[in-house]
């Protein structure tokens, strides 16, 4: 056991100094739900994200499980695939939406990494819906009772102006 140990700190410490010197700058995370529009340039990692916040996590992760999202790119269908982070702990600010009363929400980041190699304007829109019916553990309409949102012939859209520069 302490053999494989000391294999494992060897490897990373091998890994770290073989480490650039100067780390890639970080993506550029583009939501089309929280901004209009953007400037990259044509050598900027770009992650296209959209994100789901619950007043649970088994809430936000059920979300997750039942979501598809879809990107278009000047209307054009634009295939990737989204990969969700873990639900991570958010603090709600101001009154809690939730029936639970929490003030603790969970946010989870539907990602698809890519770039843009070409200069030019782009409409990217993002589309999400889910297969059934759902709630984020929120009362938006104030009866006391946690609202379905989502489902059949629901979506989330909107779209955000990529200005890409060279
Ligand atoms: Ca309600």
């Amino acid at each position: 056991m302490r053999r494989i140990l000391s294999l494992a700190s060897g490897l990373v410490l091998a890994l770290t100094m073989t480490a650039p010197v100067t780390a890639a700058a970080p993506p550029i995370r583009i939501n089309p739900f929280h901004m209009d529009e953007v400037t990259v340039t044509t050598s900027d990692s770009v992650i296209l994200e959209v994100r789901w916040g619950a007043c649970s996590k088994s809430l936000d992760q059920r979300f997750i499980g039942l979501a598809d999202v879809a990107w278009t790119v000047d209307g054009i269908d634009f295939p990737t695939k989204t990969k969700w982070t873990k639900p991570e702990p958010v603090v709600i600010e101001g009154t809690s939406p939730c029936v639970s009363g929490t003030t603790t929400g969970w946010y989870a980041y539907g990602q698809s990494p890519t770039s843009f190699p070409t200069p030019g304007v782009y409409v990217i829109a993002a589309s999400m819906t889910t297969r059934i019916a759902l709630t984020d553990g929120g009362d938006y309409d104030g009866d006391g009772i946690a609202d379905l949102m989502g489902g059949p012939g629901q979506e989330w859209f909107d779209t955000v102006t990529v200005t890409v520069i060279p």
